[in-house]
């Protein structure tokens, strides 16, 4: 078989599910790194034609993303070496593994968090459930993770029943500083240069803190270990689009965070600064790579 019917035939009969139909001209892009390779089917393409069904060619040999054959809009394939690589992402043991965004606010974690009536007014507690989040302050470009439990009760109007919390937290970069300890110092604080530990007990109120300072883009993996003894009866992630993961109590939960993206994503596109996808080693990314505005042209910084 001479090495253009075989190149032909890998395209014809790859297995792939998504066809694509364009006009003559298109196609040179569809072989994109094979013209020299093939300069029968380029020949044949381009040579002019007084023949209307020659002027208008429909190419509908399929192609598939993850075959290790750039084809098609394919920016890249490495065949089983695609991977999505985004910044961030949380699991649990038990099950739930997904992709997440910071939430991002122009101010401090320590004004964010609005620590007084011994609560957070962070506008994500809620009665009976503990929560977790990681922030970045956009005017410092820092990031934090944040817990709480329950609702301050004079300023919702919920009771936040008798409650008590305990929360083990380890891996966390060693220049990490507690930018809140709510309520006391003696209730959220350091046990280690990787750990904290969290001992809350409340009522009518709520608690919880913050750690800042974690590195941002940065590579850890920072392991949150509940015990929920009493007065909370849900657990969840909040994302940057403000959807909540619902979390198992009973289990770990586990933040990662990535500095090195992959070369190509499971969709066949290379990952890049200003494409609107947070990926690994990049601090934000506002589909553009323009200054001045939501996210510097280098995705670096706010
Ligand atoms: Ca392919
Ligand atoms: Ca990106
Ligand atoms: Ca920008």
């Amino acid at each position: 078989m001479s090495r253009s019917t075989k190149a032909t035939r890998s395209l014809l009969f790859g297995g792939g599910a998504v066809f694509v139909l364009f006009a003559c001209g298109s196609r040179t892009s569809l072989l994109q790194g094979s013209r020299e390779d093939e300069p029968e089917l380029d020949a044949a393409v381009d040579a002019p034609s007084d023949s209307p069904a020659d002027r208008f060619v429909i190419d509908a040999r399929p192609f598939t993303c993850g075959n290790s054959v750039v084809e098609g809009t394919e920016e890249c394939d490495l065949g089983p070496d695609n991977v999505d690589k985004p910044a961030f992402r949380i699991s649990q043991p038990s099950g739930v593994a997904t992709f997440t965004r910071p939430l991002v606010r122009r101010k401090s974690v320590e004004d964010f968090y609005d620590f007084s009536s011994a609560s957070s007014h962070t506008g994500f507690e809620a009665v009976g459930e503990s929560r977790a989040y990681l922030y970045a302050d956009a005017l410092s470009s820092t990031l934090s993770l944040i817990v709480t439990h329950g609702i301050d009760s004079d300023s919702s109007g919920f009771f936040q029943p008798h409650a008590q919390v305990n929360m083990d937290i380890s891996g966390i970069p060693s220049l990490f500083r507690i930018a809140v300890a709510d309520d006391r110092a003696s209730e959220f604080f350091e046990t280690s240069k990787t750990t904290v530990a969290g001992r809350w007990v409340f009522e009518w109120n709520s608690d919880g803190g913050a750690i800042a300072d974690l590195p941002f883009p940065g590579a850890w993996k920072i392991i949150v270990k509940p015990t929920f003894i009493e007065g909370i009866t849900r657990w969840s992630f909040v994302n940057t689009d403000l959807t909540r993961i619902g979390l198992r109590m009973t289990d770990s939960l586990v933040i990662e965070s990535f500095d090195q993206p992959g070369k190509c994503r499971a969709n066949c596109t290379v990952p890049r600064c200003g494409d609107g996808i947070l990926d690994a080693g990049e601090v934000c990314d506002d589909g553009n790579v323009q200054d001045g505005d939501e996210c510097a042209s280098d995705c670096l910084s706010f």
